[in-house]
């Protein structure tokens, strides 16, 4: 079994979900946040057999989209952007993904 730890944009989130549950995946939903950016993404915690990782991880590339996102420069913290003063573009996404092997899941 594995368990597929998978980051994506909210704005991704709820198409993502829906595509991984209409094709019988189990899905935790986390609200998580960026270390870097500070905005918030979401966090999908998917337990599989090793044989439907494979979907899983065609799905969530399917539905996750890269984007810009535009922030202040660090400089420009507490004080705002000044006019024609540019803050820092950053790509994000589409989705960051992690397969992990399982030792053990049982429920209760
Ligand atoms: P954030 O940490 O807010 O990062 C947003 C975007 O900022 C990243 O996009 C990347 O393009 C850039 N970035 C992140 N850390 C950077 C750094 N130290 N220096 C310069 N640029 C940096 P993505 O790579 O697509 O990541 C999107 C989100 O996925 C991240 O949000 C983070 O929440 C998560 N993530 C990505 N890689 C991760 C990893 N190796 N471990 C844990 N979480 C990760």
């Amino acid at each position: 079994m594995k368990l597929i730890i998978a980051i994506v944009n909210n704005d991704d989130s709820a198409v993502v979900a829906s595509a991984l549950t209409k094709e019988s995946f189990t899905v935790t939903k986390l609200s998580t946040t960026g270390g870097f950016l500070m905005v918030g993404n979401t966090t999908f915690l998917i337990g599989t057999e090793d044989d439907r990782v494979t979907r899983a991880k065609e799905i969530i590339s399917k539905y996750s989209k890269t984007r810009t996102h535009e922030t202040a420069s660090t400089a420009s913290f507490g004080r705002g952007l000044a006019d024609g003063e540019l803050g820092t573009s950053v790509t994000v996404g589409g989705a960051m993904v992690f397969v992990l092997s399982v030792d053990e899941a049982e429920k209760y």
